[in-house]
């Protein structure tokens, strides 16, 4: 019974939920629950009810640690159609996040009142699963149809007062939410209000089927969203009881799915990317002042970053007129990211004041640490680290947005390799939450501890990487890409392998992809690394050629696609087409057909084999970690889980022989990972 504990309050018992961290309705909360609604329903001289939540939150819903295994009783319905027919008022009082059935618990209640922090929301859809304890209907009775379509299908949460605005909480206090529970079962407006006995404001249909097209737009039609919508609508149209059997039979169809499977493995696998070995669970180095060279694009995102996570931020760049363009390019975002209530005012004001644009090297003196953010050439980085070894205090944590080069190479230029490692940030670096904290071999053992406290700082998600080509996330997209590529030469357009993958979920396809990124970016690498390229090596010319010809991609107009006004053509022109049957006829391939699932496999498979061996280097620290790296830096469809869960999902069988094609197509050098090491399941991965 530790779950719940009881006390009574001037005949009002006060039911406050205690499992921690997050108050998650597990089986034990649930029977201690229903138990203490039961007492209150028996109990004569108990004239009322109040569930709160201990620590630092309400409850964040249901235990999804459970999902994956057999419902035990009570059920959350049960237990909320016991608060409603509980003859006695029960008041909800949330502070923290009230989410998922936490919220459904709330809305069985007569009352619910709120802190001004307090965030509530039904993010179920972002499970791959819909409300399953009465949340599609009784939303709606309080909300309408169109507010409760957009907030169920998108899983937004909502502060206290625009909540309160939409009628979905009676009061939002300051302070002592009991105490104001108490007060409200003590005035006249007490008593049993059970919301599945409202009815559903009325709206004009043409709003309601408004906000269901906007909503399957957004919601890219997954099927979670269209279930809600279905249900949700039932609201206006259904006796409670019958649309609360469909709204469960949907839930338990849903929350079976591989889809809603793949989307837990990806919640727990963020949370478990942040957990470092033992031996480098160390106390991180204290930063306030955080040193930028670069002012160019990921420069100032980085600098973005750092000011609105309360960061003294030194920008340095040898360019002045590019430092002063930078620096107020940043004033701006900040003005314009405190319009947008994206960080208040006050912060948009006091982070202006903390930003210093220096020309000169002696101006990073002070910071505690420094990211390099140059053009990523290991010269131009060398003549970076050895300055910084000159200038940069003694235990600054020296760092590298390098992309792909390695973190050894960089910090051989300095004198204290130690204190050196990489921070790989993505484009655009304000935006993107992903953060790939890199290991050197000399890096000291509590730089990782240190990276990943400020990649958080950043509310971004950092993960840990060991120091190899690419690190995690442009490894497996090389590879990735390098197929794709190949896939080109054996038969397919460009199109074709782009219409593949966006149809198997990716954001957008890799020639897409390359064109909008710039086609030189790579080109340049390639030329970079010629010299070093075995001959005996499959090397598909297509993107040197395109290069050749000043087809840079979108910059230059036309790449692997043309773009007139910015708008991509829907195909190849006949000088792509020419090009890429030239390199067939080259390599003696007859080109034959591939079929967009020839296309999805051979691609999957060739990021599921890189990701092997990624783990048998270790290079990452866990298979979770890479999907990650993959679904948060590059695209992969999040409800597909990523990589290595995609793998999960497959049949042995087919992943070998997806294997066998991809070696016949890579020919000399591929390597074979170690499909066992990506496909056995570890304790992390047994939460989801
Ligand atoms: N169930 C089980 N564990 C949970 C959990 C949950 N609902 N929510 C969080 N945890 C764990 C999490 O794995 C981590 O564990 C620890 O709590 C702290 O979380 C019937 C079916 C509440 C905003 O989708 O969004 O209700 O890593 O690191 O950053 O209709 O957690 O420490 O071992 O994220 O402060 C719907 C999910 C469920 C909300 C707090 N609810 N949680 O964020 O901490 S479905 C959700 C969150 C449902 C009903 C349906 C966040 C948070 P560990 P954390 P945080």
């Amino acid at each position: 019974m530790d779950t719940l504990q009881t006390t009574i309050r001037d005949g009002v018992l006060i039911m406050e939920i205690s499992n921690l961290p997050v108050n998650a309705l597990s089986q034990p909360v649930r029977a201690a629950l229903l138990a203490a609604v039961e007492r209150l329903t028996s109990e004569p001289e108990l004239r009322g009810g109040v569930i709160l939540g201990a620590g630092r939150t309400f409850v964040a819903g249901a235990d999804i640690k459970e999902f994956g295994k057999p419902s035990l009783a009570p059920l959350l319905p049960d237990i909320f159609a016991a608060i409603e027919s509980c003859p006695k008022p029960v008041v909800a009082a949330l502070h923290g996040a009230a989410l998922g059935g936490g919220l459904e618990l709330a809305l069985a209640c007569d009352a619910r009142i709120a802190l001004p922090s307090t965030v509530v929301g039904l993010p179920e859809v972002t499970l791959g699963i819909i409300p399953g304890a009465g949340g599609t209907q009784r939303l709606p009775r309080l909300t309408g149809l169109t507010t409760a379509i957009r907030l169920i299908c998108s899983g937004e949460q909502l502060k206290a007062e625009a909540a309160h605005r939409l009628g979905m909480l009676d009061e939002v206090v300051v302070e002592d939410l009991q105490g104001a529970a108490i007060a409200w079962l003590n005035s006249a407006q007490a008593g049993k209000r059970p919301v599945s006995a409202m009815r559903v404001p009325e709206e004009a249909p043409e709003d309601i089927a408004k906000a269901e097209q906007a909503a399957l737009r957004a919601g890219k039609s997954r099927p979670a969203v269209v279930a809600a919508i279905t249900v949700v609508k039932e609201a206006s149209s259904t006796p409670f009881a019958e649309a609360l059997a469909h709204e469960r039979a949907a839930f338990l169809t849903l929350r079976a799915s591989p889809e809603a499977a793949a989307l837990r493995h990806i919640f727990f696998a963020e949370r478990e990317a942040a957990r470092l070995p033992a031996d480098l669970q160390q106390t991180p180095r204290p930063i306030r002042t955080v040193a930028v060279i670069g002012a160019g694009t990921m420069g100032s995102g980085i600098a973005l970053s750092a000011l609105e996570a309360g960061y003294t931020v030194i920008l340095l760049d040898q360019n002045t007129e590019l430092l002063a363009k930078s620096g107020d390019k940043l004033r701006t975002q900040l003005q314009e990211r405190a319009q947008a209530g994206k960080i208040s005012t006050a912060v948009a004001q006091e982070a202006q004041a903390r930003l210093t644009l220096a020309d000169g090297w002696a101006g990073i003196a002070l910071a505690d640490l420094v990211i390099e953010a140059v053009f990523e050439d290991l010269a131009v980085k060398h003549e970076v680290f050895r300055q910084l070894d000159t200038h940069a205090k003694p235990g600054a944590v020296l760092a590298t947005n390098t992309s792909y080069l390695d973190i050894d190479a960089i910090a051989a230029a300095t004198k204290r390799r130690e204190d050196v490692l990489g921070l790989h940030f993505f484009s655009p670096a304000h935006v993107m939450k992903l953060l790939e904290v890199v290991r050197g071999a000399h890096s000291a053992s509590d730089l990782a501890a240190t990276g990943m406290a400020f990649g958080k700082s950043l509310k971004k998600l950092p993960v840990l990487c060991g120091n190899g080509f690419g690190f995690i996330g442009n490894r497996i997209y090389n590879a990735y890409r390098t197929q794709c590529e190949f896939m080109l030469e054996d038969g397919a357009w460009p199109e074709e392998i782009d219409a593949a993958l966006e149809a198997f979920g990716f954001a957008m396809g890799p020639f897409s992809v390359a064109d909008l990124s710039g086609l030189d970016i790579a080109w340049r690498m390639r030329q970079a690394r010629a010299s070093t390229r075995d001959p005996r090596t499959r090397y598909v010319p297509v993107l040197d050629e395109l290069c050749e010809r000043g087809r840079f991609g979108r910059k230059t107009c036309a790449g692997y696609y043309n773009y007139a006004d910015g708008k991509r053509s829907a195909g190849s022109d006949d000088v792509v087409r020419a090009i890429i049957s030239e390199a067939s006829a080259k390599r003696g391939i007859a080109r034959h057909v591939l079929t967009t699932e020839d296309i999805q496999r051979r691609a999957l498979i060739a990021m599921v084999n890189e990701a092997a061996q990624i783990l048998t280097e270790a290079i990452a620290q866990r298979a979770s970690d890479i999907d990650v790296v993959l679904v948060h830096g590059y695209g992969f469809p999040r409800w597909v889980g990523g990589p290595v869960q995609w793998a999960r999902e497959q049949e042995r069988k087919y992943l070998e022989r997806d294997l066998d094609i991809i070696a016949a197509a890579t020919g000399f050098g591929f390597v074979r990972g170690d499909l066992d090491i990506l496909l056995k399941k570890t304790n992390e991965d047994n939460a989801s």
